[in-house]
């Protein structure tokens, strides 16, 4: 019911009388007001004014179940929210809800991040109660061969979402990275449990910094936060809600092809690596070459001296030869 109470506080420009949150959630005036209450421990600001009502004040950013529910506009995303304060990483816990049985839309959602992972056993870091940590479970019925391009899909509701959220310039080092003026903001990590021709479930994971001050001294060339570029402290509860509706568009538009025909422009515009000079790592042979954008496939177009090649996402990394861009 809490979820509920936030919804229709929210929803009201000024009060709402006590008796008309008892007839809607149809209970007593005393449990809405102890309901009202633990949410005030939670720590948002609620005014109680007689003869009036409730009226919310100020939401702190607090990343709750309640709260996810309570700004929730998705159709199927976040259909279920799991939420607990502490997990060791968000897409281990998705893998293990799916095999549990979890629903598609399910939205897995941590405050601290214990063990985060990034790609081919590489680390995430998430400093606690200022990042997003989250994972998507989806079951769709897709070729397996299709499913990487869904970390491009998500690369797009991430990159607009932020964009939406401040006045930055946000941009998609190819395939995963979100960057701000040059630097990772974010990452995504794409994950499956298939048999050849089936999917089982995919989770697709998430994180970013939203309002991380400082890094690892490893990480502090490379690393920002929307913090450190905006000055700004952005609500995680709103943003996540953001990049979910996102999500649910592209996702939408990629089903229709089960590729990425309808996206290629718009990703094109929003990558950083784009006409710049990349250097893949190929395990076979490294080379270097012009990155030109992606195809509809998702792969990336690198015109060499000789030749136009294209870059399978997952299977080698892209740097930047002058930078990480
Ligand atoms: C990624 O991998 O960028 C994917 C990151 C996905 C994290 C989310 S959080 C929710 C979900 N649950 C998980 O366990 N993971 C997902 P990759 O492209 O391999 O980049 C990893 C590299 O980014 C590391 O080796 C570091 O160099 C750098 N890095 C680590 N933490 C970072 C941070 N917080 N911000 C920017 N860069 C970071």
């Amino acid at each position: 019911m809490k979820a509920e109470i936030l919804a229709a506080l929210r929803e009201s420009d000024g009060y709402v009388s006590g008796q008309d949150l008892c007839e809607k959630f149809g209970v007593s005036r005393t449990a809405i007001w102890k309901a009202v209450n633990q949410l005030k421990q939670a720590g948002y600001e609620i005014e109680a004014v007689q003869n009036r009502g409730y009226h919310i004040v100020s939401t702190p950013d607090i990343l709750s179940e309640n709260e996810l529910r309570s700004i929730r506009k998705t159709q199927w995303l976040g259909n279920i929210i799991y939420y607990e304060p502490v997990m060791g990483s968000t897409n281990t816990k998705a893998m293990k809800l799916a095999e549990e049985g979890a629903p598609h839309g399910a939205l897995i959602v941590t405050d601290k991040q214990e063990s985060g992972r990034g790609r081919r056993g590489r680390k995430w870091e998430t400093p606690a109660g200022k990042a997003i940590a989250m994972s998507f479970l989806l079951r769709p019925e897709i070729n397996p061969n299709n499913a990487s391009m869904l970390t491009l899909v998500a690369a797009m509701a991430v990159t607009r979402g932020i964009e939406d959220a401040t006045r930055l310039k946000v941009g998609i080092k190819w395939p995963n990275d979100i960057v701000i003026n040059s630097k990772k903001v974010g990452g995504i990590l794409t994950e499956m449990s298939a048999q050849i021709d089936f999917v089982n479930h995919i989770v697709v994971g998430i994180g970013i910094n939203v309002q991380v001050e400082s890094f690892p001294e490893e990480l502090s060339d490379m690393a920002t936060s929307i913090y450190k570029e905006s000055g700004q402290k952005v609500n995680r509860a709103a943003l996540i809600e953001r990049i979910c509706e996102y999500f649910e568009a592209y996702y939408d538009i990629f089903l229709k092809t089960e590729d990425l025909t309808a996206i290629v422009k718009q990703y094109d515009a929003y990558m950083v690596n784009r006409n710049q000079a990349v250097r893949v790592l190929d395990p076979k042979e490294p080379y270097e070459g012009q990155a030109r954008g992606i195809t509809a496939r998702g792969e990336l177009l690198v015109d060499t001296w000789e030749s136009r090649r294209l870059v399978s996402a997952g299977e080698v990394s892209v740097r930047g030869i002058y930078g990480y861009v």
